[in-house]
């Protein structure tokens, strides 16, 4: 069965060895499990009932991302706060399955929906590709409203990791970031970012493709001798499209971890955030207007 409504809060979605979980909640997507292996992180204290974000998954960012001078709403808008509804199945073929949720200002909460008073209509669509194996997410925005808006959006993904200290990203030399806890724009110098404390950056105009690797130690025998040898293995590829060419890489680290009331104590050490957007600057949409951007990510087997 490619889709499975059963259950009040979500949807699953199947194809081939591969299944999704999305929350109605935020349109958040919980799992993505390929051959048996879960590729999605979320905290072992994340709220599921609808009553925060999910701390996890992919949450969505709009109709902004982070915090914005000019708006009242909350950081990264109202999107993951707010009732989707499942229109359907698109695709069910041998090389996909897809289904497409909706927001309208309807589905958001009264308070979020006031301090936004647009109309618009978003698309989110969840394909599961095979051969190989990969997550397709997509987010269509349309202005339904008389007047002109704009708004900048982000897919939040978190990717479960076995231990973030050996993992790497790779496709960001060179790329300007915006360092978040020092507020400044710094030009990428390493082919391969590693992360060892708190991690908080936007690249922007990121052009090609970004891995994600993580060391491993095998133990290789020689002439009778026993070698500990390093080696990189790919866990992830991430395509995006020229719409959503920004990247934002984030771990929180060990303080802020146990600051956070839904994050656990050692959870920093199961994920990686790597989030497609386009986060700067502001996409003006006039009248009927409507822009798309989306992610796809390859599950690298290993
Ligand atoms: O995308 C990175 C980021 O903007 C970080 O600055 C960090 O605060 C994170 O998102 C999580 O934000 P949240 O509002 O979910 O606590």
């Amino acid at each position: 069965m490619p889709v499975d409504l059963s259950n009040e809060k979500y949807v699953v979605l199947s194809h081939d060895n591969a299944h999704a979980t999305i929350y109605y909640y935020g349109a958040t997507l919980t799992s993505w499990v390929v051959e048996g292996k879960e590729r999605i992180f979320v905290s072992s204290k994340a709220i599921l009932d609808g009553s925060k974000a999910i701390r996890g998954g992919i949450p969505l960012a709009f109709p902004h991302f982070g915090t914005v001078e000019s708006s009242k709403l909350p950081q990264h808008g109202f999107a993951r706060n707010s009732k989707w509804t499942f229109v359907g199945l698109t695709f069910e073929n041998a090389n996909e399955s897809t289904a497409v949720f909706s927001l309208t200002p309807e589905g958001v909460p009264a308070e979020l929906s006031e301090l936004w008073p647009f109309g618009f209509k978003l698309f989110y669509t969840v394909s599961l590709l095979s051969s190989p194996a990969r997550l397709r997410t997509s987010l269509r925005v349309v202005n339904t409203d008389s007047k002109e808006w704009e708004f900048t959006a982000l897919l939040h993904t978190y990717f479960k990791v076995d231990d973030i200290t050996k993992v790497g990203v790779s496709g960001l030399q060179s790329t300007t970031y915006f360092d978040k806890p020092t507020q400044t724009h710094i030009t990428e110098e390493s082919s391969r970012v590693t992360i060892n404390s708190e991690v908080d950056r936007a690249y922007l105009k990121v052009r090609g493709e970004v891995l994600v690797d993580q060391l491993v130690t095998a133990t290789v025998e020689r002439h009778g001798i026993k070698f500990n040898e390093e080696g990189l293995v790919g866990l992830l590829k991430i395509r995006k499209s020229s719409s959503m060419s920004d990247v934002v890489v984030w771990n929180l680290w060990e303080e802020k971890a146990k600051a956070m009331a839904d994050m656990g104590d050692e959870d920093y050490l199961r994920y990686i955030c790597v989030e497609v957007g386009a986060v700067e600057p502001f996409i003006k949409l006039g009248p009927g207007e409507s822009w798309e951007g989306f992610q796809i990510v390859e599950a690298i087997e290993e």
